[in-house]
């Protein structure tokens, strides 16, 4: 047993060496105040003399003190004694064990108050996150979270049931896919492609000629309305002859009603259009005349699944004069997270069609299937 002695001014500054030099397990074995001599011992506030002792052997706690707790001040000498009789600490004990308790929680109550974070977090809040992290936005995550709330209690359920609630709501949220009509019957139907530049417009259109064409055994025609460039149109064509299908090339919007009437006989229409900034002034002009010389046209909005979602929505604003549209996502290959799928869905309340996933035609594209789109939005979460 190592004991020391302390002179102090009180039992604060008693407690804190002895924590510091004795550690926690230290106990106090004996206290008395003493008067310090001289001619200045009637104007001297009186000392404390404590003696603390530690142990290697584990502590007895009937017979020793422990730090937690002080001792009555005595007067007995400064003696190194054994700590109080058992039969005589049984009243004691159970004070300190009292006071002990009332430690740990003032303790436990300094601590909470230290992490207020983690006491004002919800579980709607920590799921709100994790939604946020696959890049879906506050407000839809927040409607997520608040309806699976309703459902379930998010702090009862483990954490793949509380996700896989989510992943129920988020699916209705999706709303119903539209593809490219099949079996309508009569006239041809007709679908334009529109969108920003670069997105996939023209490898998209020869994709889904390809498989109507192929698979489908549908008899297509081909519009390009992007004469802008040389190499758009060589594009197109090539893509025309190596599935033989046929290609009309219009320079002037009122060229499209002529060259649609030209397809009477096919089954589908698609018409390619030159990619156009979202900041550009005649884009509206532009779409707005090729839309409306067709009576009946189904468009779809082709958009990049890298693009970010204050893109988009600048994209998705200069497109509102259309009423109705399919979003077409392309280059999931390339993006990292799919939350803009909802987003947009959301946002426009337009249906989503199809995803492409590569450069090469026509494998690579799918139809959005709403299982798909769960799994690629929720795929990176952890
Ligand atoms: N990785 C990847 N690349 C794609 C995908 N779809 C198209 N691309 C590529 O994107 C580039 C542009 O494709 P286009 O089809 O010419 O795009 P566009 O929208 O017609 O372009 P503009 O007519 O110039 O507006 C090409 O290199 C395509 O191979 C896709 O799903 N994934
Ligand atoms: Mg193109």
């Amino acid at each position: 047993m190592k004991v020391k002695r302390y002179l102090v001014h009180d039992m604060n500054e008693a407690m804190i060496k002895i924590k510091s030099e004795l550690g926690m397990d230290a106990v106090i074995l004996n206290t008395r105040k003493i008067k310090k001599g001289g001619l200045f011992k009637f104007f001297s506030k009186p000392l404390l003399e404590v003696v603390a002792a530690i142990d290697e052997q584990p502590i007895s706690t009937t017979k020793q003190v422990p730090i937690a707790a002080r001792t009555e001040h005595s007067e007995v000498p400064p003696v190194i004694r054994e700590a109080p009789a058992p039969n005589k600490s049984e009243l004691e004990m159970s004070e300190l064990k009292d006071m002990v308790a009332a430690l740990i929680k003032k303790v436990e109550s300094i601590e909470n108050k230290t992490e207020p974070a983690t006491e004002t977090e919800t579980p709607s809040d920590r799921y709100i996150e994790v939604l946020k992290e696959l890049e879906i936005q506050a407000p839809i995550a927040k409607k997520i979270i608040e309806i699976v709330q309703r459902q379930i209690n998010l702090s009862e359920k483990n954490h793949d049931t509380v996700m896989n609630a989510i992943k129920v709501i988020a699916r209705e949220y999706l709303g119903d896919i539209k593809t490219i009509d099949t079996d309508m019957p009569g006239k041809p139907s007709v679908y334009m492609f529109l969108g920003p530049t670069g997105v996939g417009k023209t490898t998209t259109l020869a994709k889904i000629a390809a498989r109507l064409a192929l698979v489908d055994n549908k008899q297509v025609g081909l519009i390009t309305a992007d004469t802008y460039r040389i190499a758009a149109v060589e594009q197109l064509k090539t893509y025309s002859e190596i599935l033989g299908i046929p290609l009309e090339v219009i320079y002037e919007a009122d060229e499209l009603d002529t060259a649609v009437k030209h397809f009477k006989d096919k089954d589908y229409i698609l018409i390619d259009t030159a990619g156009r900034s979202h900041k550009s002034k005649e884009l509206k002009s532009d779409y707005d005349e090729l839309v409306h010389y067709l009576d009946d046209v189904n468009i779809f909005l082709v958009l990049s699944m890298t693009t970010s979602y204050k893109d988009l929505k600048s994209i998705i604003d200069s497109y509102q004069f259309l009423e109705q549209y399919r979003l077409l996502f392309t280059k999931l290959d390339e993006a990292n997270s799919f939350g803009n799928i909802l987003n947009t869905r959301v946002l426009t309340g337009q249906p989503l069609s199809y995803f492409t996933i590569g450069q090469s035609v026509p494998d690579d594209i799918e139809v959005a299937d709403k299982e798909r789109i769960i799994q690629y939005i929720f795929e990176t979460e952890s």
